[in-house]
């Protein structure tokens, strides 16, 4: 399990060392598999694929899953989910304000958070949305495949460590983040009164996390504009949806937040005494996806495919992927790949030893550390997102 605690992280997780996990990666049959060499970012001849537009003005793009091969997606093929135009920023005319149930109000430059300790924590990003073109009937917020999913490797400063120099009061409960992008809803959604800004809360224990940081890099490069240049929340083991970019205030309040982000969009419903409550989205839920084959693929008879793809499951670990090759009546276990990372996927793969000929479903199904494993069936209950119930891929086998 992935224990959220300072002492039970590898030094190589939350410090800045690179090889070490990197190391851990490459070693034994990995190696002989250059589809999954976790290390070949810098290596790799091969161009960028490049990614699926699934909306312009402002951008949101996908990453083609099926190309799925390197741990770290790049910056260019990382997903992005942007509701408002994105907003210009320089470094120079950068401020942070950390204001509300806090002892001292202050506001830091961008100079200030870069002299502050960096900590460089690798993690994976889903969109709740991921996977929203399977759902029925169908949605009218972005129809995401499979590639609203992404991870990387992000460097910045913890959110405990500001949290602890403004000092939080002690009726302080939840953390508010704001970016500096913002826009209107006009109907069919609630009406907002004018513009509002893009705006999520993280219950303080979340937020003094020692995972959780405020990001200026992205593996190893200054953030990218689409990903939140300059300043970026990154909340490991949570939706995006928390991770907000373009940071530029963090207001602690003394109430739980009820924002449109939060208690509209991006909740779901949760039954309290019967009753059905609208509650935010929070941790991701276990889930595995096959990269290949992709749907519609067509495999050639008689010969040894691999199926592969990854797994995930917030702040969990993945312990088991099984793979059904007819549909869900027999499964068998997958074979997981390289070592866990907490707060990342994991790799795996599967011989299909003698495809036969004519249409197959292969599904996918991971299990995680609790015991928790993939649901069958969609859970009308989670709306338009947190899509994480086992998803058929159909090919044909000639
Ligand atoms: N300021 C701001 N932060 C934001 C968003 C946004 O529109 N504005 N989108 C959120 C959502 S829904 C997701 S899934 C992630 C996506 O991060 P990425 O674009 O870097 O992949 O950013 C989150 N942070
Ligand atoms: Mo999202």
């Amino acid at each position: 399990m992935a224990a959220a605690s300072t002492t039970n992280f590898p030094s190589s997780i939350l410090g800045l060392d690179r090889r070490t996990f990197i190391g851990g990666l490459t070693s034994g049959a990995f190696l002989a598999r250059p589809v999954m060499a976790a290390d070949s970012v810098a290596k790799s001849e091969n161009p960028l694929p490049g990614v699926i537009t699934r909306q312009s003005n402002p951008d949101n793009l996908e990453y083609p899953f099926s190309t799925l091969d390197r741990f770290f997606t790049s910056n260019e093929q990382f997903y992005v989910r942007t509701h408002f135009e994105v907003p210009e920023a320089t470094r120079d005319g950068w401020k942070l304000k950390i204001e509300g149930a806090v002892k001292t109000a202050i506001e830091i430059s961008y100079q200030e958070l870069r002299d502050m300790p960096a900590y460089t924590v690798p993690a994976l990003l889903e969109c709740s949305g991921n996977g929203r073109v399977y759902l029925e009937p169908p949605q009218t917020s972005i129809r995401w495949e499979l590639g609203a999913v992404s991870t990387a490797e992000w460097t910045g400063v913890r959110l405990a460590d500001i949290l602890e120099r403004v000092g939080v009061k002690a009726e302080a409960v939840d953390v508010l983040l704001e970016g500096a992008d913002q826009g209107e809803f006009k109907k069919p959604e609630p009406e907002t009164p004018g513009k509002i800004h893009y705006s999520r809360s993280l219950p303080l224990t979340k937020a003094r996390q020692p995972e959780v940081i405020l990001a200026y890099k992205m593996n190893g490069e200054d953030l990218p504009a689409n990903h939140g240049f300059p300043v970026r929340a990154i909340v490991p083991g949570w939706y995006g949806m928390a991770s907000v970019k373009w940071l530029n205030r963090i207001a602690v309040l003394n109430a739980p937040f009820h924002g449109f982000f939060q208690t509209f969009a991006y909740s779901i419903w949760q039954r309290e005494s019967g009753a059905p409550t609208l509650v935010p989205v929070t941790a991701i839920q276990v889930k595995s996806q096959i990269a290949r084959p992709m749907k519609g693929e067509v495999v050639a008879a008689g010969k040894p495919y691999r199926i592969y793809g990854a797994a995930w499951a917030g702040d969990e670990n993945v312990v088991k992927v099984e793979l059904s090759v007819d549909g869900g009546t027999r499964w068998e276990p997958a074979r997981l790949i390289g070592d866990e990372k907490p707060f990342c996927w994991r790799f795996w793969e599967y011989e299909w030893k003698s495809p036969t000929k004519g249409r197959a479903t292969l599904l996918s199904r991971a299990t995680d550390a609790k015991g928790l494993a993939q649901p069958m069936e969609r859970d009308p209950y989670r709306r338009d997102g947190v899509i994480s119930h086992v998803l058929p891929v159909s090919i044909e086998v000639r």
